[in-house]
């Protein structure tokens, strides 16, 4: 029997396969189908310390097939009021990791806190948005320490940190992060980027700019996840660009311990399983008893 359970800063999972943050993890039911379909745990839509609208359409558009360019631009009810989705979320069986943003150091404590007082078994920090204004990455990587020790002050549970390949070393983000006490590292959010129509010579999405996600980015999070793994001591948690299982080996031979898709639910919640089968067929076939013992792999 393969050994599918792992252990990520403090957190186990049935399986190495997560829900990524983005269009499925804002309803509660939503989350308990991806748990249903077989995810390992589950990370809600970005929220912050009060509703936000975002965008106005157009905020997505396919730019090339199975590559896509979002602006939703954090939209989200606020945590007091997204506190009932947590619960419901966590009907589903797996743990509940809620992704959290705010615009100072202090907002991101306040949300984190209410996230795990909510039931969160982790809170996984959004630094890294490619085109909003609150994009702490973006104004520098000190706040970025700083948003982790404030977070770790406050609660108990593990903290993950997404990280942005739009920066000239991710290394030096995550040893930051590293350094300010984050429990893992998840790598990376999408990619900055802008689409133009032809025909009416604008840009396609309402904001301009947006961030690239699926097929186009998993060279880039690989390389990501490579470069983390050999730099830090925390867990990486890999995600981009995994639509199949072999993508999501290639993952985790760079370096991740788990992994998380978004892009890839597209195509349906069928995904979680076909993931999960097909790395464990893959283990099997190799002889490996362990997902662990491929955790890196590609480095040897
Ligand atoms: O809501 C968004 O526009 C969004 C966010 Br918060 C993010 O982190 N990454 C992304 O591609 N879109």
């Amino acid at each position: 029997m393969v050994k599918l359970e792992v252990e990520v800063g403090g957190l186990r999972l049935r399986n190495p396969v997560m829900l990524a943050s983005g269009i499925i993890g804002v309803t509660g039911r939503l989350m308990v189908r991806a748990a249903e379909a077989g995810a390992g745990a589950v990370v809600t839509k970005s929220v912050g310390p009060e509703r936000r609208m975002g965008y106005g359409n157009p905020t997505i558009v396919e730019v090339s097939p199975g590559s896509y360019l979002n602006c939703m631009g954090l939209p989200n009810p606020g945590i007091d009021e997204f506190v009932e989705e947590i619960k419901i979320a966590k009907t589903g069986g797996v743990p509940v990791i809620v992704s959290v943003f705010g615009r100072s150091p202090e907002e991101f404590a306040m949300v984190a806190e209410k996230a795990e007082n909510a039931g969160a078994e982790a809170v996984e920090l959004n630094v890294s948005c490619p085109h909003t204004e609150v994009g702490i990455l973006e104004r520098s990587q000190r706040i970025v320490g700083q948003v982790v020790k404030a977070v770790k002050k406050k609660v108990g549970v593990p903290v993950f940190v997404k990280l942005s390949s739009n920066v000239t070393n991710i290394v030096e983000v995550g040893k930051v992060v590293e350094d300010a006490g984050a429990d893992a590292v998840t790598a990376i959010n999408t990619v900055r980027a802008m689409a133009i129509d032809v025909e009416t010579c604008r840009p396609i999405l309402s904001n301009k700019f947006g961030g690239l996600s699926g097929v186009a980015i998993k060279p880039i999070a690989v390389r990501c996840v490579y470069e983390l793994y050999e730099a830090l001591k925390i867990p990486v948690i890999g995600v981009g660009g995994i639509f199949s299982w072999e993508d999501a080996v290639e993952h985790i031979l760079a370096g991740a311990s788990a992994i998380q898709v978004a892009t890839a639910l597209t195509k349906g919640f069928n995904v979680f399983k076909e993931l999960v089968d097909g790395i464990k067929s893959y283990l099997e076939k190799k002889g490996f008893k362990d997902v662990g013992e491929v955790v890196g792999a590609a480095h040897k």
